[in-house]
């Protein structure tokens, strides 16, 4: 049979970049008649459209039942097209064609949660990115096909909510029960973007004037009992709208803007255009119910997704490889965003924290690819960290380099050049380069290939000449599918201090890239290359890749005295940060001795305290078991890991203990003058809580008790509690049996207490089992997977025994009911191969034993590639 689909799709199924073609037929407008009954729906669609190139009209579906179509008004026969599982191919179409589907799907049986799916009984939704679309109807589901989407809506009365993206223009009433709403987006796009929503829900409603004088009207729609979890997200949107005109000069371009919770959703959110889904996760935010992080979360979400209205639904990709071009950017601005709205320095480590612990395992082990992917099964397997993360690296690099005025001029020229459009990492590179006046074109290298570059750098202090010279060497392991790796552009952020008076020195250099910004930055772009300071009066501490300004992994040989004096006298917060975790590292790693961190903090920490708790709490961060872990490639023994990081806890918390309980006793969060500040303190008080009660404090649990009872902040009460259930306190049982009986019925909460429990250091395959057993556990909600999952994971001795079959189950029961969430959870084992013996043989043969069980593309494809190193 002749499968002719663009991309070109294989036997073997892979879908390759050098094989894409332009679309043989564009979309002018789409009608679509979506009727929703109990036990199916039917959809019916017109499709204008005209020819562009030579070759037969492909349009894309899967579990379409097909009952009628016709071409041009006649019916067609079962021989004037050829039909199987993934697609429809009519041979010999004319030029013009007007193509009329009827087909049924089943919504009501869609676990998948792809195409349109019924989230709860009262709740039909739809999730089209990357390649749902082609679940609902017949059509040409590629990116670069952009339409104007006509939307007809109709089910019964039960369900008053009756949404698609644009403007209604028309409702009314069909028979007695049922009735209808007709939508019309005006905005072309592609069918990823397509969205609808049938269902009861309540709404809350707000407006917002843009720039320009458009009158928007925002609603944001939810269970009843939620709408006021739904004020911080709204004034989150209205925020992103006005920071989009304010950084960007983007104003929004439809008269509304709507947003729908549901607790069914595999990822965090979908900007589907004017219509977004959110899963509630990334909408309800309430201090009573969701803790800080997931308040600031909710708001990076809502931002991320409102962003998208540029970057990703008025300029698209040209097709799936190009994920990196929408996400990349758009992480970097909902990043941008967040860094306005608390300490900056903490929005950063946090996002470096994220891109340490996932971004760089990932692309060190048998997952690794390149932000812009050459080839791909399943491209749901590509909603990375590499793609979303590293991605957001690349455009941060290339603003650091260009500084803010020349990073807009930019942005401008490609929204200029390339509105309406579905365009590659190429062009957004090309029209940045045009519109700042500085070359970028070499930066489509970190585009193109995997791996975490190693930068060493040494330095050479020469006092007579007063003169401080820095050399710099890069290099990358070999991959074995990009054989050709090149040196790519780092900019290194850096500064100089007095070792003996703690300033700052002024720069003079002449090699230091002109970018407007007081601190200096080298573009370092060759395999080795240096760099001379002069009139450095005294032997400098030198501070490199100050707020991380390139996703590398830095070797300088400091010694700890000089990583204490950055933590001290640094003013970057990143880099203070960093500081503590290259020395805490070296303690647990390398068997340094944890004194000088121990001083450095005491030094350090009262006056932080005062000027930014949240920056304070962070200078506490221990590094992860699990991230530990990823930094070690063979005779991994997370027992060991474990030993040395609780070693080291029970250290500090000797150490700092008279410290700890004085700063938790003197800090108040609701003295605190803005939420950040609070944010701060809750964070700090509650990690000097946990201090406590290692140390063994008899007063800690009563202290945990008390502030457990005390408070209606979740924060406040989740961190307490954690403090009960980890430590195995009297109180514990109590406490869990109160949260329970207060959040029974808020799934988000009761999401924390789950995760509380499963994330306990010695959780056990029966207390594992108790919690999937429980009565509120569901195998069909995605949260309430990952509340175990996450938990279980966040201590890897536990993931790597008993943990193994657990994943293993999983991928192979959401094998089929939802392969998306499947292989993502599979993800969690990628690294079975640093493993000692003989856990390493163990797991092995447990993910060969799932090879034969699992039929997907995403968890076949995904299990392929972990075998496969
Ligand atoms: N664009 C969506 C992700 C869709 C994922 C499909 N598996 C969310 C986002 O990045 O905003
Ligand atoms: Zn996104």
């Amino acid at each position: 049979m002749n499968i002719a689909a663009n991309p070109v799709v294989e036997a073997d199924q892979t879908v390759y970049l050098k094989d894409y073609q332009k679309p043989v037929f564009l979309v002018d407008s789409i009608n679509l008649d979506i009727q929703v009954y109990a036990e199916h729906t039917q959809v019916d669609a017109n499709l204008v459209m005209k020819r562009q190139t030579e070759g037969d009209l492909v349009l894309l579906g899967r579990d379409l039942e097909l009952k009628s179509i016709s071409l041009n008004g006649q019916v067609l026969n079962v021989s004037d097209y050829t039909l199987d599982s993934e697609q429809l191919v009519i041979h010999n179409a004319p030029n013009e064609v007007i193509l009329e589907t009827s087909v049924i799907i089943h919504p009501e049986s869609n676990t998948q949660l792809e195409g349109l799916y019924q989230a709860a009984s009262d709740l039909y939704v739809t999730q089209n990115e990357p390649e749902g679309f082609r679940k609902i109807t017949f059509y040409p589901d590629r990116p670069d096909v952009l339409g104007v989407f006509t939307t007809r809506v109709e089910a019964d009365k039960k369900y008053p909510v009756l949404l698609a993206n644009g403007n209604l223009l028309e409702t009314g009433l069909v028979g007695e029960d049922r009735h209808f709403a007709i939508w019309q987006d005006p905005t072309k796009k592609p069918s990823y973007l397509f969205a609808c929503v049938i269902g009861d829900l309540a709404v809350l409603k707000d407006r917002y004037t843009t720039s320009e004088g458009r009158d928007v009207a925002l609603e944001i729609y939810a269970e009843e009992k939620d709408i006021p979890k739904c004020h911080i997200a709204m004034e989150a949107l209205k925020h992103s709208m006005r920071w989009d005109e304010e950084h960007y000069g983007r104003p929004y371009d439809l008269d509304n803007y709507m947003i729908v919770a549901t607790s069914a959703f595999n990822m965090g959110a979908m900007e589907n255009k004017g219509l977004n889904i959110f899963n509630t996760s990334c909408v309800l935010a309430d201090e009573e119910y969701t803790t800080d992080a997931a308040i600031m979360r909710v708001q990076s979400v809502i931002a991320h997704e409102y962003f998208h209205n540029w970057t990703g639904n008025r300029i698209t990709c040209r097709d799936w490889f190009q994920l990196c071009l929408k996400e990349g950017l758009t992480v970097f601005r909902d990043q941008s965003f967040s860094e306005d709205l608390q300490s900056a320095a903490v929005q950063r480590i946090d996002d470096v924290a994220v891109l340490k612990a996932h971004q760089f395992p990932e692309d060190s082990g048998p997952l690794s690819h390149p932000p812009r992917p050459d080839h791909f099964v399943e491209i749901n397997n590509f909603y990375t960290a590499t793609v979303y993360e590293k991605g957001a690296e690349i455009n941060r690099m290339m603003a650091t380099l260009l500084g803010k005025e020349k990073f807009r001029k930019g942005t401008d020229e490609y929204f200029r050049r390339h509105d309406g459009q579905a365009v590659t990492v190429e062009d957004w590179v090309a029209a940045l380069t045009a519109g700042s006046g500085v070359d970028l074109s070499n930066f489509l290298t970190w585009y193109n290939q995997p791996g975490t570059p190693k930068l060493e750098a040494t330095g050479e202090y020469d006092a007579v000449a007063q003169t401080y010279r820095l050399s710099f060497k890069q290099s990358l392991k070999a991959h074995a599918k990009y054989p050709n790796l090149k040196a790519v552009p780092i900019p290194v952020a850096l500064a100089l201090f007095n070792a003996e008076t703690g300033e700052q020195y002024t720069l003079q250099s002449e090699a230091l890239f002109e970018n407007g910004v007081k601190d200096g930055v080298y573009l370092f772009d060759q395999e080795q290359a240096s760099i001379v300071f002069t009139g450095v009066t005294a032997k400098p501490v030198v501070s490199l890749l100050r707020n991380f300004s390139a996703p590398v992994n830095l070797e300088f040989n400091y010694s700890d005295e000089e990583l204490a004096f950055l933590l001290q006298y640094e003013t970057n917060g990143f880099n203070q940060w960093q500081a503590t975790q290259t020395l805490l590292e070296r303690v647990l790693l390398n068997d340094h001795d944890a004194a000088i961190y121990v001083q450095a903090i005491k030094n350090t920490l009262p006056a932080l305290v005062e000027k930014d708790p949240l920056l304070a709490s962070r200078l506490f961060d221990v590094p992860s078991e699990g991230y530990l872990g990823s930094r070690i490639d063979e005779n991994y023994n997370p027992a060991v890991i474990q030993e040395k990081r609780n070693a080291l806890l029970n250290t500090l918390a000797r150490e700092l203990g008279q410290f700890c309980k004085e700063t938790y006793l003197a800090l108040d969060p609701d003295l605190q003058k803005d939420f950040s500040q609070a944010m701060g303190v809750r964070a700090l008080k509650n990690i000097m809580l946990m201090m406590l009660a290692r140390q063994g404090d008899v007063e800690a649990f009563d202290l945990a008790y008390s502030q457990y009872t005390n408070t209606r902040n979740m924060s406040e009460r989740l961190g307490a509690l954690r403090v009960l259930v980890w430590n195995d306190a009297l109180q514990a049982s109590v406490a869990l049996e109160d949260f329970y009986a207060r959040f029974k019925d808020e799934a988000l909460s009761l999401d924390q207490w789950f995760t509380v429990q499963a994330s306990h250091p010695n959780a056990t395959v029966e207390s594992i089992q108790t919690l999937i057993n429980h009565p509120d556990y569901d195998l069909g909600v995605p949260n309430r997977i990952r509340a175990v999952s996450g938990g279980l994971n966040s201590n890897p001795v536990n993931t790597w025994s008993f943990g193994v079959e657990h994943f293993v189950d999983l991928a192979k029961y959401l094998d089929e009911k939802n392969p998306i969430l499947g292989s993502r959870l599979l993800q969690v084992l990628s690294r079975w191969y640093t493993l000692a013996e003989p856990q390493r043989s163990d797991v092995l043969a447990s993910l060969e034993a799932l090879k034969p069980q699992v039929k997907s593309k995403n968890v076949v494809e995904t299990l392929n590639s972990m075998l496969s190193i």
